[in-house]
């Protein structure tokens, strides 16, 4: 099978789907004021902190059939058969077999991966332009984010969900746009609703508001049209997705196509992977572009925070010698009036038994 490397996947003008990918959504920074704090925003079962939590999670959020398990699985299967600036290694081979599995069965069998029944740790090692991140997925059936975000119940999965949430390190926010525009009410709720509950509680977390958010439109090559309809992806990110952007003003919008469909005798669609996907790296590239600049700004913080440090110390240092040597010239001086004197009272002495 012959496809395109990550890297050069086809973009505008070959865009078939006539939508932009890669838009940034960029409202400005929300006045401070307006982040709601950890007390008031936090639902249950969302727990309070207000030391920052160790972050080490790529975290797909996204409810049920929003193409989460087609999306990870497609992602690792691209970033590990190509060359390219992205690469995804699994650190273990159950990992890895599950997730190359899941392509195989849609590439040779055209057969859609069922429903994820459990929640599943992925254990990846992500280099992105030679440098290495060592990151946790999780695979999760999306009614287990309906009942953390929307219905807010305490369960062991909403609280492995939940945590997931309180460690990214980057965030992609699956949405299916078909859904939002043309779903039911309780379905375009987990997208609304849920969303914004789940970006409430990361933005209140001690570096909350530092973690990079892509809004990731799925099934780009089925929503073309209704996209399109709506202004592309920044018209139909605006215009239904506007309390997320409002709660992340600086997010960023991709659009991408996991896989390709081809209709069955019988009409229903069926996974067809000779073509290649569309964007799929795009949202990660973008996260880690925002990690590794988010690191290299905190080293150079460090760094700085040592040398002034450093400054401070040779300065304290410094004062301490001079009021050393002042402290030693003063007794060395005092010592010698006292001296003089002494011989002079002497001098005296003598001179006056003498006479
Ligand atoms: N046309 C098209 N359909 C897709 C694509 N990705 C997923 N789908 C469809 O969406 C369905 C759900 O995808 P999954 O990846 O299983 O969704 P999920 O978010 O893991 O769903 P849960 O496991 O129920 O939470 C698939 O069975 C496909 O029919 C895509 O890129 N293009
Ligand atoms: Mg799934």
């Amino acid at each position: 099978m012959d496809m395109p490397t990550p890297s050069s996947q086809p973009t505008s003008p070959d865009d078939e789907f006539h939508i932009d990918e890669d838009e940034e959504l960029d409202l400005g920074d929300t006045p401070s004021e307006e982040i709601p704090s950890a007390e008031d925003s936090a639902p249950h079962p969302m727990a309070v902190m207000d030391t920052p939590p160790q972050r080490d999670r790529i975290v797909v959020l996204g409810r049920t059939r929003a193409g989460k398990t087609i999306y990870l699985a497609r992602l690792y299967e691209q970033c590990w058969n190509q060359e390219g600036p992205l690469r995804i290694e699994a650190h273990d081979g159950r990992t890895h077999l599950a997730l190359l599995n899941v392509v195989e069965e849609m590439q040779e069998h055209h057969r859609w991966p069922p429903a994820t029944e459990a929640n599943s740790y992925l254990d990846l090692q992500i280099t992105w332009k030679g440098r290495n991140l060592t990151m946790v997925s999780l695979d999760y059936p999306g009614e287990v984010f309906r009942r953390a975000f929307v219905q807010q119940v305490e369960d062991e999965d909403t609280r492995e969900l939940i945590d997931h949430v309180r460690r990214a390190s980057a965030m992609l926010l699956l949405i299916d746009p078909k859904v939002l525009a043309t779903g039911r009410l309780g379905e375009a709720a987990d997208d609304d609703f849920g969303m914004v509950q789940a970006m409430r509680y990361l933005r209140s977390l001690p570096g909350g508001m530092d973690v990079p958010i892509a809004l990731v439109l799925t099934k780009i090559d089925e929503n073309a049209a209704l996209l399109r309809q709506h202004g592309k992806l920044r018209g139909f990110a605006l215009k239904f997705c506007g309390n997320l952007i409002r709660t992340v003003p600086r997010i960023r919008i991709f659009g991408v196509c996991a896989v390709r469909v081809r209709r069955g005798s019988n009409g229903q669609p069926l996974p067809e992977l000779g073509r290649p996907p569309r964007g799929l790296t795009g949202p990660v590239e973008f996260c880690m572009q925002r990690v590794f600049a988010q690191r290299h700004a905190e080293n150079r913080n460090r760094a700085m925070t040592a040398f002034k440090d450093r400054v401070q110390r040779e300065e304290v240092r410094a004062v301490i010698e001079e009021r050393t040597n002042d402290r030693f010239w003063l007794t060395v001086n005092t010592l010698l009036v006292v001296g003089v004197v002494l011989v002079g009272i002497v001098t005296w002495f003598i001179v006056k038994s003498s006479n």
